[in-house]
């Protein structure tokens, strides 16, 4: 079912935990050569893959690289996002074609040419041939995502809670800040589980330190959070401030546990809190010890975090910098023109996240050392892994919320991510419904995008639509930039639809969080493009706006301003479930086909398969206090197989499911 066929000296990355012997046959599927590897496609072939990514849940007709990049802009022409995820399904068996996946396990930056310069090529490039390709069979392509999965071992599981709704900014700066957003969801009478803390929360950008003026009494603070039932979740920069008598940048100088320049210094950059330097995550030491320091906020109650800025993020770096300076003098006595005028502007933007930077420090890794461009790809996981590795050791009893923006396959064991700095733009509900399936493709489970968009301002009708999608996805987190408009769910007047929305998610809780949990068990997809459900039929393959969630339910929500509703495709006959702005439910029977449904701005509609049920429970203000006694099934089937379990077991079993019957 796999095979792995070596190339020359691969550099080890653990992405695959199975142990697995290359074959000496002769690759199937791809021609090599010259550090390519090529198959050609038939007309009917669809891809699907590379988890985070522009376009289209077909990846077929563009270009994409596997390049952790920090892109604040995920526009369509881009060819990377954070995560490199270098997994790909070939499917044109409908047409009595090939149907397999395939992993290029490979550390640097590696091209997909999918149909785009040659409509008919499947083409994946890197610059050097050092590594291990899987080709992964299996009879459906969700068996094919199964036994990949297997090779890369379980997916990261999410505490219960952080299922719930959680609100973000850039950032809450204050105690009372916080307390005034728990206030008003409270008044609005909207459940939230947790609240985020960015950047400002620490002492000027210091990992590890909070900033005493702004939240005095932190462990205090914590409980009495707690207490109100939110959980405080603060974020973890990847670089550390230079500064001496900082216990953490002292610790790792001493021990050389960061990474070095060409002549064994530590290499310097600017990112948040001005001069930084990288831990070196690859160095297990350097990673225990990094790990380690979490301690200083689970010691005083906090049970989540999210890891940032690990592609890594480099606003610039003191070489740079110096180079700069010194490029830019040439400009001086010169007459500029356009062309001189453009480059001299571009001196000094040029620096951010440079290559010429991440060529230019080295890490120890497993006693080796590695240039950090030829390893590019592992940073943000190996700084997953040094937080997921120190919870397991420190509170083993536990499940730690652990989300990162940086990622490569293999990092899916360790935490789950967030999809980083989207828009507050339509195309953008899009873009997130499109990147979920093929995430979990790739073993991260635990995901979501930030509800309402990033960068930019979020409307109330936006963030209603955006919200009837993510009630479906694991991570529900409304988070926006600095400088933005308010996009709390109170930030628009009217609370009462919010609260419609919002109180769904609890509603559907147990059904998301069995599914979750129920797929992620038997190295499973919990959502699916429909193709994946419905094989044989063609026009399922074309949808991409529509997705299965879990075992029973299908979504198709309204991505367009302005609209009334949109145009559904149903593969099969299925129930229709509507919440109307009341909060009642209504069931109706729909036939197979294409139909029209109008959905308000302050209801949800999703479908129910044929024979299938869904779990509603009545709303909650968290999910600790939801109730499953008042559970009732919707759909025309007459039983659901509830997985069900405290929400903080380390070892959760599929023995924890009971059947309810209507
Ligand atoms: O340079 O911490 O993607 O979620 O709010 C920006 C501030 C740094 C980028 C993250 C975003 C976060 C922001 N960070």
């Amino acid at each position: 079912m796999v095979k792995k066929f070596t190339f020359n000296n691969p550099i080890p990355t653990k992405a695959v935990v199975a142990d697995i012997k290359a074959s000496n046959d002769k690759l199937l599927y791809f021609e090599y050569k010259d550090n390519s590897f090529v198959y050609t496609m038939s007309d009917s072939a669809c891809v699907y893959g590379l988890g985070e990514a522009v376009r289209g849940i077909n990846k077929r007709g563009w270009i994409y690289e596997g390049y952790c990049s920090d892109d604040p802009n995920h526009s369509e022409d881009k060819r990377s996002l954070y995560g490199a995820h270098n997994f790909l399904i070939v499917d044109d068996k409908s047409s009595g074609g090939d149907r397999f996946g395939v992993f290029f396990d490979y550390p640097a930056r590696i091209t997909f040419d999918i149909g785009y310069t040659d409509s008919s090529k499947l083409v994946v490039s890197v610059d050097k041939a050092d590594l291990d390709v899987y080709i992964i069979e299996g009879e459906t392509l969700r068996e094919i995502v199964k036994n990949f999965r297997a090779i890369i071992g379980m997916s990261y599981i999410a505490p219960k809670w952080a299922f719930g709704f959680m609100q973000s900014r850039w950032s809450y700066f204050t105690k009372d800040d916080v307390v005034r957003i728990a206030d008003s969801y409270k008044e609005a009478d909207i459940p939230l589980d947790a609240i985020f803390l960015d950047i400002d929360y620490m002492e000027r950008y210091k990992d590890f330190t909070i900033n005493d003026e702004r939240f005095p009494d932190f462990a205090k603070f914590v409980s009495y959070m707690k207490a109100r039932g939110i959980r405080l979740v603060p974020i973890i920069d990847a670089a550390v401030k230079v500064e001496d008598g900082y216990d953490v940048y002292e610790e790792g100088k001493k021990n050389n546990y960061f990474c070095k320049d060409e002549n064994g210094d530590d290499y310097i950059v600017g990112v948040w809190p001005g001069k930084t330097v990288f831990p070196d995550f690859m160095n297990e030491e350097a990673n225990k010890w990094f790990g380690d320091k979490y301690k200083f906020l689970t010691d005083m109650g906090i049970e989540g975090f999210w890891n940032d800025m690990n592609e890594p993020a480099i606003f610039y770096s003191e070489k740079g910098v110096a180079r700069a300076f010194e490029e830019i003098e040439k400009y001086k006595n010169i007459p500029l023109d356009a062309n001189t005028f453009f480059d001299c502007r571009d001196v000094f933007s040029r620096l951010s996240n440079s290559q010429e930077d991440y060529n230019s420090f080295y890490h120890n890794y497993d006693g080796k050392i590695y240039k950090h461009n030829d390893i590019h790809n592992l940073y943000g996981y190996f700084m997953t892994k040094s937080a997921s590795d120190a919870f397991r050791r420190n509170n083993p009893e536990k499940r730690t919320l652990l989300f990162s923006r940086a990622s490569y396959i293999g990092a899916h064991r360790y935490g789950g991510i967030w999809t980083g700095d989207n828009h507050s733009w339509w195309s953008h509900i899009l873009l997130c419904l499109k990147q979920m399936p093929s995430l979990n493709m790739c073993g991260f489970m635990y995901s979501g995008c930030d509800i309402g968009g990033f960068n930019g301002n979020c409307t109330k009708d936006l963030l209603l639509r955006w919200l009837s999608l993510s009630i479906f996805t694991p991570l529900m987190r409304n988070h926006s930039a600095c400088g933005t408009k308010d996009q709390e769910c109170f930030a628009f007047g009217d609370t009462e639809s919010f609260k419609n929305i919002v109180d769904l998610r609890y509603r559907l809780l147990p059904y998301i969080y069995s599914e979750y949990m129920k797929a992620t068990l038997s190295n499973d997809m919990y959502i699916r493009p429909l193709s994946f459900d419905f094989e044989d039929d063609e026009m399922a393959k074309t949808v991409e706006d529509q997705l299965m969630v879990g075992d029973s339910i299908m979504i198709a929500p309204v991505y367009t301003q302005n609209a009334k509703g949109r145009y559904v495709y149903l593969p099969e006959n299925m129930t229709a479930i509507k919440l109307n702005n009341d909060g009642t439910i209504t069931e109706s029977e729909i036939k197979k086909g294409h139909h029209y449904i109008e959905v308000a701005l302050d209801e949800v509609m999703f479908f129910v398969r044929e024979g299938r049920c869904v779990p509603l429970c009545n709303r909650a203000d968290n999910v600790d206090s939801i109730d499953e006694n008042t559970i009732k099934l919707y759909g025309s089937g007459d039983s659901y197989e509830l997985y069900t379990d405290d929400g903080y077991t380390t070892t959760p079993t599929l023995s924890n499911i009971r059947t309810l019957t209507k």
